[in-house]
């Protein structure tokens, strides 16, 4: 064994991934029946317009019994956009989903994301380098990019590049914008007859590509416990010291699932939900009056000390930051070069106030550039800063006013990439494998344009359910870089589902009373209702 593994790692390579009764009984051969045909989320018109291939193709449910002898199958994978503990392990169950469809079948990896399919970068992945990153963490083992798949001389590059490799069906393994990816060259490789099907897999740390069909997206299980660990120990500090405030802002880009889970398990003085500010459309300056009277009647108390949670994109919820936001993502769109007093000149009247008002480095930082997919780069946006430095303001104000006599001192955090990398819980190394192995049955059946899929996620992994479902039904039409684009509709917080309204029973409590939780790090062996627990969210949406 390599000294330069750690011993966690060699211990975790034993790990044998559950996988759900039908695919451990069946293998990949697995019966794939057609069930309900579907239609897409909304603008069912445009859509269908668009993919008039991969349009209402049925569910693909998968039956007990085996198929006949397949024939070898040479597949490419590609790991695309932000990284999300468990990737290896799709990739590992495709790989063993292959083999044991036909031992002569061959993976390959293209490397560093989508743009490896295009520029022709790829290796083949072995068993032996396979074995070395199962059940590990990272999307190490070829690296991930953030390419937009959008014009046909790149889909026509990775075809041909298939085709040298024998390549005949293709897993894209992202979240909302890389899923699009696969929908849009699925629907282009059989508009051609190139002979490629593309399959879908479901990740992202944010947990926002969800539907009825699929629960969850991998990744977010561990990344949230990663979290939780942290905030618990930041709240056993602040509980030690009781004398700081801590601004912590976490990852999750729109949807607040992240914070709001993470809320849920270490319950938090306040975790803020942006879809909530969004639907009261508050202002910037009410939520900061909200944060400031929290702060004040935990001082009232003698507690001059708590944790707020804040999702990474608050600020696009907050409905004048948002117009602004909107306004900058189109003046910005083609990566132009824009001043402060240039962009001034073109907003709107309103938009234009709102961002004179903001600190100067906030400005700049919504103006960087958008990432390839149109998106403000949420990430970069100081958002737990500007709250700590306008609470401060208002507290003081506050003082004078003879409404608060506490003591404010702040912290910022902003946790995101400590997680996106961990090595993948119980949880998402079952569930990534059980998506590997479910992409190689549906591989098998020569389906493309689907989302691998695993359902029944509250029960026991043998319990589990896998099948397909069309990308078409996961799909709208919404405005990106200044041009309407049929795109995966993002899954955001439901203000009337089970995981909001568990916050709303608790959240007066929460904010006066110290009620810490300390769920402390992911545990890989032991009892079962530790090791192999689900997240709050799953719980409470399936409840
Ligand atoms: P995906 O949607 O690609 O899974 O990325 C998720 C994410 O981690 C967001 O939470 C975050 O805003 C973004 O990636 C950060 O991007 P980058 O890695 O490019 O800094």
């Amino acid at each position: 064994m390599s000294a330069s593994i750690s011993a966690l790692q060699i211990a975790r390579s034993q790990y044998q991934p559950k996988l759900p009764t039908v695919l451990a009984e069946n293998g990949p051969k697995v019966i794939v029946s057609n069930g309900e045909s579907t239609t897409s989320v909304a603008d069912q018109a445009e859509i269908e317009k668009l993919f008039p291939n991969t349009y209402g193709m049925p569910i693909a449910n998968f039956d007990a019994g085996q198929s006949g002898d397949m024939p070898a199958v040479n597949v490419g994978v590609i790991l695309s956009g932000g990284q999300a503990p468990g990737g290896h392990n799709v990739i590992a169950g495709i790989f063993d989903g292959i083999k044991a469809i036909n031992s002569e079948s061959k993976l390959y990896g293209f490397l560093g994301g989508p743009s490896g399919l295009v520029d022709n970068q790829y290796m083949e992945i072995t068993a032996e380098i396979m074995d070395a990153y199962r059940n590990t963490g990272g999307f190490d083992i070829i690296g991930s990019g953030r390419t937009k798949l959008e014009e046909t001389a790149q889909y026509d590059k990775g075809a041909q590049n298939c085709k040298a490799l024998g390549i005949t069906a293709l897993v894209i393994i992202g979240g909302d914008d890389s899923n699009t990816n696969a929908c849009v060259l699925a629907e282009y490789y059989l508009a051609n007859n190139t002979g490629i099907n593309v399959i879908g897999c479901p990740k992202t740390i944010d947990g926002d590509l969800k539907t009825a069909q699929i629960e969850t997206s991998f990744g977010f299980d561990t990344a949230c416990k990663v979290y939780s660990e942290l905030i618990g120990n930041i709240q056993r500090d602040a509980n030690s010291a009781k004398k700081y405030w801590h601004f912590i802002k976490l990852m999750g880009r729109s949807a607040s699932h992240i914070a709001l889970e993470c809320g849920l398990q270490t319950q938090a003085n306040v975790t803020l939900v942006s879809e909530e500010v969004e639907a009261k459309k508050m202002t910037l300056q009410q939520i900061v009056d909200d944060l400031a009277n929290v702060v004040a009647k935990r001082a009232a108390n003698g507690d001059n000390f708590g944790v707020v949670l804040i999702p990474e994109g608050l600020v696009e919820f907050i409905p004048a930051m948002g117009a602004l936001i909107g306004e900058l993502n189109d003046l910005l769109a083609d990566g132009a070069e824009a001043t402060r007093d240039f962009i001034i000149s073109k907003l709107s009247a309103d938009s234009a106030e709102v961002f004179k008002s903001l600190p100067v480095d906030i400005a700049e930082q919504l103006s960087m550039d958008r990432d390839p997919h149109g998106n403000v780069q949420v990430s970069r946006i100081e958002t737990e800063k500007l709250l700590s430095q306008m609470v401060a303001t208002k507290l003081a104000e506050m003082k004078q006013a003879g409404q608060y006599n506490g003591s404010f001192s702040a912290q910022n955090h902003f946790f995101g990439y400590e997680g996106r990398c961990a090595a993948p819980s119980n949880f998402d190394a079952d569930y990534c494998y059980s998506l590997g192995y479910t992409a190689s049955a549906l591989i098998g059946a020569e389906k493309s344009g689907y989302m691998s899929c695993v359902q029944n996620l509250t029960q026991p992994a043998n319990q589990w359910k896998p099948c397909g479902v069309p990308i078409t039904m996961m799909m709208n039409m919404e405005r990106r870089h200044g041009h309407m684009k049929p795109v995966i509709q993002k899954a955001l917080t439901e203000l009337d589902g089970g995981p909001f309204n568990k916050l709303l029973e608790n959240r007066e409590d929460w904010a006066v009373n110290t009620k810490y939780l300390y769920p402390g790090p992911i545990q890989y062996w032991g009892p079962t209702e530790v090791a192999d627990l689900t997240t709050k969210t799953i719980q409470l949406e399936q409840a």
